[in-house]
């Protein structure tokens, strides 16, 4: 496919001011009716053809101002609506077209989750509705009336206020909406349905009453009480957080079943996948309970960010996508503890973007080009995009980005924007030049940042040396405009939150005069500052709260790691000095070194912790004791991957921590239990107890597999709660037997009635490392729960087994490749979206021994060999294999 230029930008030739859609809904012959009101765009072509997109439409009548069009006016392709020497005055067409959404199975434009109608519009799925300028620079004002049978769908919902429903004939009515913001196609939605609706109100800062309300599948609106208090909170948090009121007299959310990704933020009237909607403690985990907290977050932050201002084109995505995960990063934090969830972001972005950015797939954050926009909803658009708005944060302080974004929200309110907008806002309040830190949109690939420190005793002076460099393949190919030299890629503005830190505790009175508010700014390819005041050799503490999304690679010794995690004061860096000792244990192991390396100390370290720390904070020592996972092993490995050496040192770690603090796992275990009778709470408190017990419950199993195996067998029996059931399964299913068999009987025969458990169970089999799993996920695929049509448990069980199982997936006789290429074969036909996000499991084949590797190739290329190939699956698998 010819991809798509950032540089060949161009304005639309026409504007649509007003849409007017007329919509009867029917399950295969659903009639739309569509008044545009058009004008030639002063920016454009004069006198050019007006080009609607348009896919998989029939097209029945076509008028211009009324008249009926002679079919010599127009052309209608397999994409387009093209209507010739269109009038240089404002006029109106009015387009009727047929579509079938019960055939929809793409889950793009409208069609049927559950026999619910709905819409996903988000990137160019409004073309799947009606002939459109699709694409979201072009603003308009809807009306949208909704026609449906009153038994099929007694619920009617659109974009905006509700302003007329009534009686539309024998057994049928119909409701009005009207939006009056102006908004690109791509914001459209509209349910109907046979759906439970949980209400309630909100008061906005400026005394006006929105009606809110969670629609669900009949039966569950209890389960959705979560999620309004979500909305409302949010709601709240964004008016102090950032000033930004809610603008419409209604918000709806509506709980799908099948739906290609997590959620979506149309104007007044979300959709979301019902996973992040729908919990109750037998039935969600405090993972899901969090997972729909900022998902409900993320969607309604984007009313601001992405729907008063959105975005000029497609190149522009992360300037909605970045800032608005930005702004639930921030929610969550504020909701629960804030060092607990930048660990987390953290662990996201490496587990994710990190892979992503080293691998075929590396793009910039504002990509150049692309063949299939479906394909950039990316880590990189989204995590990264979220850690450069932090950087400006971090640079500018908190105050001066704050009236920057008040200076973005105003300035760009009812436009589509661009990143230049962006930070011109904030170059215009801080006086600062900001053209080099823009550089982090443009470059892909993740920085090394390397640091030297030399301590002067006779001066009391300590010197640290950095230096930047992109990683090598990138900055010879990707990071390098043609024609450019290696060495002229221009550096990086990259803040450096640090300190230093003694034996006794953070050395507060060394100072450097480049470090200003605990920040030096590296812009340099490389730079040296010098503390005084440093009387004794100090630990420095870099990237504190991981300040920029970079590699560091820095000298350190077990015992400066165990200093910092004993005395800094930033839990993120203390996290970080635990995971380093367990790494380099890990890296050893899995490099086969010859000696193994002695874990005493570290044992030692993290009793003392625990001792002092665990029951004041289990979350963060949950995080501090949780062993770095196979895929942080295999990305700081890098190359010659051998997954099953990576899995047996971890698997040893695992055993030699666990035997060390056997003891003190089983006090805390029995410590941090629940009071019998006590209440459910997903609140981060409880939820932090939760995890340390369970962390401790998968070190004891590490270490002593039957002790395991009886503790893990009574918590699943007697749990009350999807945490514990589901923790204690997992650690169930690594022990193989007849208790973990029967267990996961069990957990099916429970939860038969409930698909979003069921994933887990699909996850859980997905992920055992043992060599069987493959034929046990080949099992599944026949079970009657599972379905190819719908995304979560293709997600769960295909993805799980590729994303999530190392080992197995990585079979060095490559059966795991060929599995994953059959069923991006099976998916592409009917959902290509899902098929190229199952593809991309293949991300990080170049980083594999040479055997894999050749494995790996080869299912790549029977892929790309096959004929017909969906522009989602070509593109990805085009990439994959440069
Ligand atoms: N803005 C949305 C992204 C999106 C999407 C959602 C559902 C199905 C298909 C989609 N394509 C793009 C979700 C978000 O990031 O908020
Ligand atoms: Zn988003």
């Amino acid at each position: 496919p010819i991809p798509i230029r950032l540089a060949d930008y161009r304005p639309s030739d026409h504007l649509i001011d007003r849409v007017a859609l007329d919509i009867s809904l029917d399950a295969h012959a659903t009639r739309v009716t569509a008044t545009l009101s058009l004008r030639p765009n002063p920016a454009g072509r004069a006198g050019a053809d007006l080009v609607l997109d348009g896919e998989d439409l029939t097209l029945l009548s076509f008028e211009r101002d009324g008249v009926a069009l002679a079919p010599d006016a127009y052309t209608v392709t397999d994409t387009a609506l093209i209507l010739r020497y269109p009038p240089a005055e404002p006029f109106t067409l009015t387009i009727r077209t047929q579509v079938d959404p019960s055939a929809n199975t793409r889950l793009m434009g409208l069609y049927r989750s559950n026999g619910v109608y709905c819409t996903q519009c988000e990137a160019d799925g409004f073309r799947r509705i009606t002939y459109f300028l699709d694409r979201p620079d072009v603003m308009a004002v809807y009306t949208t009336r909704i026609e449906a049978d009153r038994e099929e769908a007694p619920v009617l919902l659109g974009n905006g206020n509700p302003i007329e429903a009534g009686d539309a004939g024998p057994g049928r009515h119909f409701a009005v909406w009207h939006d009056p913001h102006p908004k690109p196609a791509y914001l459209f939605a509209l349910v109907g349905g046979r759906l439970d609706r949980l209400g309630g109100r909100f008061t906005t800062r400026d005394g006006r009453e929105v009606d809110l309300g969670i629609f669900v599948e009949p039966g569950k609106a209890e389960r959705a009480a979560y999620a309004l208090d979500a909305v409302i909170r949010s709601m709240a948090w964004d008016e102090t957080a950032f000033g930004r009121i809610y603008d419409l007299d209604v918000f709806n959310v509506v709980a799908v079943s099948d739906f290609n990704m997590g959620a979506m933020e149309n104007k007044g009237l979300n959709i979301f996948n019902d996973r992040y909607v729908l919990a109750s403690p037998e039935t969600a985990t405090d993972a899901d309970y969090a997972a729909i907290e900022a998902i409900i977050a993320h969607e309604y932050f984007h009313n601001w960010s992405g729907n008063r201002v959105t975005c000029r084109d497609w190149f522009q995505l992360c300037l909605k996508e970045g800032l608005t995960v930005f702004r639930d990063q921030e929610f969550s934090s504020d909701m629960r503890s804030r060092a607990v969830h930048r660990i987390g972001e953290v662990r996201t972005l490496r587990a994710r973007q990190f892979p992503e950015d080293t691998g075929p797939l590396a793009h910039p954050v504002r990509p150049q080009q692309y063949a299939e926009i479906n394909n950039f909803y990316t880590a990189t658009v989204y995590e990264k995009g979220a850690e450069i708005v932090r950087m400006l944060r971090t640079l500018l302080g908190p105050d001066v980005f704050a009236r920057g974004m008040d200076r973005y929200f105003s300035e760009c309110d009812g436009t589509a924007a661009t990143v230049e907008d962006f930070l011109a806002a904030f170059a215009a309040v801080s006086g600062l030049d900001l053209t080099a830190f823009a550089r982090w949109y443009e470059r892909p690939g993740t920085p090394v940042v390397t640091v030297e420190g030399e301590h002067q005793a006779a001066a009391g002076t300590y010197t640290l040396r950095f230096r930047q460099d992109l990683p090598s393949a990138l900055a010879q190919g990707l990071g390098r405009q043609p024609g450019q030299e290696a060495d002229a890629t221009p550096p990086l503005v990259i803040p450096v939150a640090l300190g230093l830190v003694g034996p006794e505790g953070v050395l507060r009175e060394a100072v450097s005069d480049r470090v200003h508010d605990g920040v030096f700014v590296l812009e340099r390819a490389s730079d040296t500052i010098t503390f005084t005041g440093v009387p004794v050799a100090p630990v420095a503490s870099l990237f504190r709260g991981f300040s920029a999304p970079v590699r560091v690679a820095a000298v350190a010794t077990d015992a400066d790691r165990l200093v910092l995690l004993a005395h800094d004061t930033d839990p993120f860096n203390r996290w970080q000095a635990a995971q380093d000792v367990a790494m380099a244990r890990l890296v050893a192991d899995a490099r086969g070194v010859d000696r193994p390396m002695d874990n005493a100390g570290f044992v030692a370290a993290l009793a003392t912790f625990l001792d002092r720390e665990a029951l004041s904070d289990p979350a963060f020592a949950a995080l501090v004791l949780t062993v770095p996972s196979e895929g942080d092993i295999a990305n700081t490995l890098g190359q010659s991957i051998d997954p099953d050496a990576i899995h047996r040192a971890r698997t040893d770690l695992r055993r030699s921590l666990g035997r060390g603090l056997f003891e003190r796992l089983t006090r805390l275990r029995e410590a941090l239990a629940d009071p019998a009778g006590s209440r459910f709470s997903p609140d981060a408190a409880s939820a932090g107890r939760r995890a340390l017990r369970n962390v401790a419950l998968d070190l004891i199993a590490g270490a002593d597999p039957q002790a395991g195996l009886a503790l893990a067998a009574a918590q699943f029996d007697a749990a009350t709660t999807m945490t514990d059931r589901l923790a204690a399964l997992s650690a169930l299913a690594l022990i193989p037997g007849p208790t973990r068999e029967s267990a996961l009987s069990a957990f099916a025969e429970r939860f038969a009635h409930e698909p979003l458990v069921l994933d887990k169970w699909f996850a859980i089999q997905a992920t055992i490392p043992e060599a069987d799993t493959l034929d046990r996920v080949r099992r599944l695929q026949a079970h009657p729960a599972f379905a190819m049509t719908n995304p979560n448990r293709v997600r769960s069980l295909v993805g799980s087994f590729s994303a999530g199982n190392p080992t197995q997936f990585n079979r060095a006789d490559g059966a795991g490749y060929d599995f994953l290429a059959e069923t991006v074969i099976a998916l592409d036909p009917t959902n290509p979206q899902i098929a190229a996000k199952l593809l991309t499991g293949f991300g990080s084949w170049r980083m594999l021994e040479p055997g894999r590797q050749a494995k790996a190739a080869q299912s790549l290329a029977a892929i790309g060999a096959r004929p017909g190939l969906s522009r989602d699956v070509s593109d990805i698998v085009g990439r994959m294999q440069n």
